[in-house]
């Protein structure tokens, strides 16, 4: 699965939830694909997109917020799982583009061929627990996890590839990010 047809599936199956997306690419692909006031991108802050994305979730809990993670990303703040386990929010659904590497910086590998995110996930309480590694069952997946009770755990597996041309940076500041998204949710910046 490349990572762009993915992020391209799951951009355009988004209504109305809040997107949290982890930084580097993910961030700026999200970005490209489809900008929204609904969508958090992470500059810098490494890790912390699942934090913020589990603080939203349990301050919203009318919202669903989904959560656009990397495995460097995972790796880095690991201790966000078992408190997702643990607080349960039903309306968190935590996407990881599993490509192995930190893409974002020139592919140097993570830990994560060696080890099961998604194994840690399921043992640190998430509800619901998938890997996928082929592109056709992404859609029937998010047409059914967009929907279902959570804290739910998608990994899926993507290829590590160098970066293709024409993916944009985010041309918002990071207080025009905070401040479009909090309007957005019905709050003040
Ligand atoms: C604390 C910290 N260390 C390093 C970086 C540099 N950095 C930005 S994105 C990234 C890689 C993220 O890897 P992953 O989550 O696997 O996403 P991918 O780039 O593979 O899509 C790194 C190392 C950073 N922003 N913050
Ligand atoms: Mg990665």
């Amino acid at each position: 699965m490349r990572i762009t047809r993915a992020l391209k599936t799951i951009m355009e199956m988004v209504r109305g939830e809040l997107v949290v997306a982890a930084n580097g690419r993910i961030s700026r692909e999200a970005f490209t694909l489809r900008d929204r006031p609904e969508n958090f991108y992470m500059i810098g802050s490494m890790g912390l997109a699942s934090s913020i994305a589990l603080g939203l979730a349990l301050s919203q809990p009318k919202r669903k917020v989904v959560i656009l993670d990397g495995d460097g990303n995972v790796l880095m703040n690991l201790g966000v799982l078992p408190q997702i386990g643990a607080l349960l929010p039903p309306n968190l659904l935590h996407i990881v583009l599993d490509n192995e590497v930190y893409g974002s910086t020139g592919n140097q590998c993570t830990i994560s061929s060696a080890v099961g995110l998604e194994k840690i996930a399921r043992s640190s309480g998430y509800l619901v627990v998938k890997k996928i590694t082929e592109e056709k069952s992404l859609r029937p997946t998010l047409r059914q996890y967009l929907k279902a009770r959570g804290p739910v755990f998608l990994l899926a597996k993507v290829e590590a590839e160098v970066e293709p041309k024409g993916i944009k940076r985010v041309m918002h500041s990071p207080v025009e990010i905070r401040n479009r998204f909090m309007k957005s949710i019905g709050s003040k910046p």
